[in-house]
């Protein structure tokens, strides 16, 4: 299976997200895709290639132009506050929520932070721009991959991107790479398209930009937002809305979940998957489902990522798999790659 690394994402290197009440070291480190890519080499899984260019019409399909614009000079506009910045991540406190007015876009930076994103856990820093976007040409580079013939083909981007909305980051995330994705196969001429989510937290973003789409179904096997993040998306009753009505999955499950119940539940979105007749697949590929993530719930091993693998190459699709989560930086790798060797 071709990979397609990003091989700028250490220039997106934050220090503290905020969580409960503290700054903590952040746990979206580059580390984490440096691992991915040793395991792939260690094992001799196929050609590491560097994604290729993509103009701004391919991030367009999914984000807002104005939101590209200020991703692009967020972090001048920051420096530009204060030249000891420089040393500081740009991090938002001061959001639009209900009664406030999100349709003006103010000129005052800290309030646009708060306008273009949904937490202060997600660091935007002076690689932030550089990464995301040759993080999300991997996305657009493996699905021009898979349209053109290949089985499947790997994205190995960071920072993750299934968070990210039309028009906000967070949770770790600034562009959407799954959505992106989708929408290159689209593009490419493919009529039905799925997207599968597999990280442990619910992939509010991508289901967001195709909630109302009848063409991009979204699945989701994640945490149970009652009490996981993102806590305000991803419950049962969210089936899509308009021409998409039925063309959204949400299967929570309690913290605590092993394997097998797991794996029932992913039965039941490639079931679903199928009856909506998808001709190409994109996953988001967290391996936070991990039993020995730091920020998670579920008890997957790492064994258990082969046969994750093994199941979505018999789903019979071509397939982009897409990294988001995992965090514990030591077993990253092995359980990434178990998903991909399995799978090619
Ligand atoms: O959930 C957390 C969180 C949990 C535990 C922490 N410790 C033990 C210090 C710190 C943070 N934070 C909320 C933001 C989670 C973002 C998840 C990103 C992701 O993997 N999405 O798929
Ligand atoms: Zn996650």
């Amino acid at each position: 299976m071709k990979t397609f690394y990003n091989h700028l994402h250490a220039q997106h290197q934050g220090q503290y997200e905020m969580f409960r009440g503290a700054l903590v070291p952040c746990h979206e480190v580059p580390a984490r895709a440096d691992h991915v890519l040793a395991e792939l080499q260690r094992r001799k899984l196929g050609e590491v290639l560097a994604p290729t260019a993509f103009d701004a019409s391919a991030l367009e399909r999914v984000h807002s132009a104005r939101y590209l614009h200020f991703l692009e000079h967020a972090w001048s506009e920051w420096v530009a506050l204060d030249p000891a910045n420089a040393t500081r991540d740009a991090l938002p406190s001061v959001w639009p929520t209900r009664t406030l007015r999100s349709d003006v876009l103010p000129d005052n930076f800290a309030a646009r932070m708060g306008l273009f994103s949904y937490d202060a856990g997600t660091p935007l820093t002076g690689g932030t721009w550089v990464a995301a976007r040759a993080g999300a040409e991997c996305a657009l580079s493996a699905a021009q991959a898979v349209a053109q013939g290949e089985q499947a083909a790997f994205a190995l981007s960071r920072p993750p991107g299934h968070h990210a909305g039309m028009d906000f980051f967070g949770g770790y995330c600034f562009l959407n790479n799954a959505a992106l994705a989708a929408e290159q196969l689209r593009a490419s001429g493919l009529e039905r398209v799925a997207v599968l989510d597999v990280d442990y937290h619910h992939g509010n973003g991508t289901q967001a930009i195709f909630y109302e789409r009848p063409d991009v179904f979204f699945a989701s096997i994640h945490g149970d937002p009652r009490t996981e993040y993102p806590f305000f998306l991803g419950y049962a009753d969210e089936k899509g809305a308009g021409a998409g009505e039925g063309s959204n999955l949400n299967l929570p499950l309690p913290r605590g979940t092993g394997f097998a119940e797991w794996f029932v539940a992913l039965e039941t979105a490639l079931a679903d998957i199928q009856k909506f007749g998808a001709q190409a697949l994109v996953v988001s590929l967290g391996v936070d489902t991990f039993a020995g993530d730091p920020i998670s719930g579920f008890k997957l091993q790492s064994d258990d990522y082969l046969r994750v693998g093994e199941r979505l190459r018999r789903a019979g699709l071509p397939t982009v798999l897409v990294f988001e989560g995992g965090y514990a930086v030591a077993e990253v790798g092995i359980n990434a790659v178990n998903v991909v060797q399995a799978f090619a």
